[in-house]
């Protein structure tokens, strides 16, 4: 291939690249996350939005998975997960029994609990993944959950125009960890900014926002990824014309450890 046959550039690259990474932040717009395929998994390949190798005490990836792709058996890595399905439909087998995912439905494997992944879509399947080590506490450890954002309860505090949805149960202190989705009006922001020991992977699900990062303005939007590291100021407005919501991984319910 000649060098004026290379047209797929485009123009102003440098200028238009909104992904940035931080000691205290990531903005990663998924354009720019490249893939890798996986042991373990056939037609699939997956695309990491943060792990420990940025700075994270969590993963979090985006696996896309052909028509009939997945895992190639049952899996059990000892850590605790969470999926969310964006796009596609996939079946979900936790210790055996299947579940099946339609977008916006959901799935938490305890850890030690064996997972199975097949998609059942014509189309590829955006499955989100976090994962991480749990951390164990004197209470058993929580069960495996399935749900779907639309029977999710969306309950309103703080401010009007945005609501909470909890992924998880928020009361039982087994778990360590929130899923919860924050959905804004246009217009609509925060009432003060956040400064806090928990640390955040946030993915855009729908809407645009201009995300404040420890002082730094950025715009985000549908499908961008957002790593906040413990005590990272932030704050946000909702300036679409449209909605915005956005996924958000929150670490809590346990004390520091030294
Ligand atoms: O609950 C939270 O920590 C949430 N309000 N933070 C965020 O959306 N960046
Ligand atoms: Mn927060």
């Amino acid at each position: 291939m000649t060098r004026s046959e290379l047209t797929t550039l485009p123009p102003n690259i440098f200028a238009h690249n909104r992904g940035v990474v931080t000691p205290q932040y990531a903005v990663m717009p998924p354009e720019g996350i490249l893939t890798s395929r996986l042991p373990g998994f056939e037609k699939t390949v997956v695309r990491f939005q943060t792990s420990p190798e940025m700075g994270a005490h969590f993963a979090q990836a985006a696996l896309e998975i052909e028509s009939g792709g997945g895992t190639t058996a049952a899996r059990n890595d000892g850590l605790e997960h969470f999926f969310y399905l964006v796009s596609g439909a996939v079946s979900i087998s936790i210790d055996g029994q299947s579940h099946h995912l339609t977008p916006h439905g959901y799935a938490y494997v305890p850890a030690g609990h064996t997972y199975d992944i097949r998609s059942d879509s014509d189309e590829e399947s955006r499955l989100l993944w976090i994962k991480r080590p749990y951390a164990a506490i004197d209470l058993p450890t929580p069960d495996a959950l399935i749900g779907h954002r639309d029977n999710v309860e969306r309950s309103r505090h703080d401010t009007v125009g945005r609501y909470w949805q909890y992924l998880l149960p928020i009361d039982d202190i087994a778990f360590d960890m929130q899923m919860n989705i924050l959905g804004f009006e246009p217009g609509v922001y925060f009432p003060y900014v956040e400064t806090h020991i928990m640390e955040h992977g946030l993915y855009m699900l729908e809407g645009q926002m201009l995300y404040q990062l420890a002082g730094d303005l950025h715009e985000v939007q549908a499908h961008d990824f957002i790593w906040m590291n413990h005590y990272c100021p932030q704050f946000c407005f909702c300036t679409g014309w449209e909605e915005a919501a956005y996924l958000l991984y929150k670490d809590v319910n346990r004390d520091v450890t030294f």
